[in-house]
């Protein structure tokens, strides 16, 4: 497979096929809206689309592994049979293994393999690529977990003892793609202590993800008033930034916006380059 976005910071453009995210006309209608959305955030320059059937939002309730796979598994199959690189955000090897079946590229897991004890066991099967972000636990308890003392070198510790964890159980670890994974278990101040620090992630020498889009952290920075399009705008300046720091992609909602923003990294470092 060649890899779309090979070489500079890939967009992974997000499709959440969840009841209050598409059309309240059923099953159907919720996966032709989520396909037509994925098509349009190709059309708008994503790289890989990143289908996820449950909200991992702070406080969000679970939903079981087949109510995910019902909501994910027709659109990341209609997908990937028309040629789109598709990852799929799911804590559940049962759904990392049925999507890759369907044809899903990338496993997205931002629990990092600790919500279920079979993914690893998984991934090293499925041998995909595994994104693994830093996590301290489920959305209803992780606002509990946000306390560091100091917030990088916590962060960057759990993350890489957690790739030793995995390749002590087998797991190849050029296949780990790695996230701080912004918003969870941290306050606003948390997140911009990883941006302001992304080098000493990006120096892990593993590829880094980044997740900035629409999270609280930037709603707090731009205000109450501030509507999506006011968060996607702020979204796609840490989009250049963080590529401008050398990660490998950035998972967002508003693909349009971190697509001019990217293009201009790319003439830039073009231009130190001529
Ligand atoms: N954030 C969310 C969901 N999945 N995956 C990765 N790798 N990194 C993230 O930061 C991340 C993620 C939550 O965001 P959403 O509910 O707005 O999609």
């Amino acid at each position: 497979m060649t890899e779309p976005g090979a070489g500079r910071t890939r967009i992974m453009g997000v499709v959440n096929v969840t009841p209050d995210s598409f059309s309240d006309g059923g099953q159907h209608a919720r996966v032709d809206d989520a396909i037509a959305h994925a098509l349009r955030l190709l059309g708008d320059g994503a790289d890989i689309i990143d289908v996820g059937g449950e909200s991992t939002r702070p406080g969000a309730t679970r939903v079981s592994a087949e109510e995910e796979q019902r909501r994910v598994l027709p659109v990341i199959a209609e997908l990937a049979s028309r040629g789109v690189t598709v990852s799929v955000d799911t804590m559940n090897a049962d759904t990392a293994a049925r999507a890759a079946e369907r044809g899903a590229s990338y496993i997205n897991d931002v629990s990092g393999g600790l919500a279920d004890e079979r993914m690893a066991a998984t991934m090293i099967e499925l041998d995909l690529p595994w994104v693994v972000m830093h996590w301290r636990g489920h959305s209803a308890t992780m606002n509990d977990r946000a306390h560091y003392q100091n917030t990088v070198a916590e962060v960057k510790g759990e993350l890489v003892n957690r790739v030793s964890q995995l390749v002590e159980q087998g797991v190849n670890p050029a296949r780990l793609i790695l996230d701080p994974g912004l918003g969870f278990a941290k306050q606003s101040v948390h997140n911009w202590q990883i941006l302001a620090r992304l080098d000493e992630f990006v120096r892990l020498g593993s590829p880094i993800v980044i997740g900035a889009s629409r999270k609280r952290f930037i709603a707090t920075l731009l205000g109450p008033e501030a509507d999506y399009a006011r968060r996607d705008e702020a979204t796609a300046t840490v989009s250049a930034l963080a590529a401008r720091h050398g990660v490998w992609g950035v998972r967002v909602h508003d693909v349009a916006k971190t697509r001019t923003a990217l293009d201009v990294v790319e003439a830039w470092k073009a231009g130190e380059q001529s």
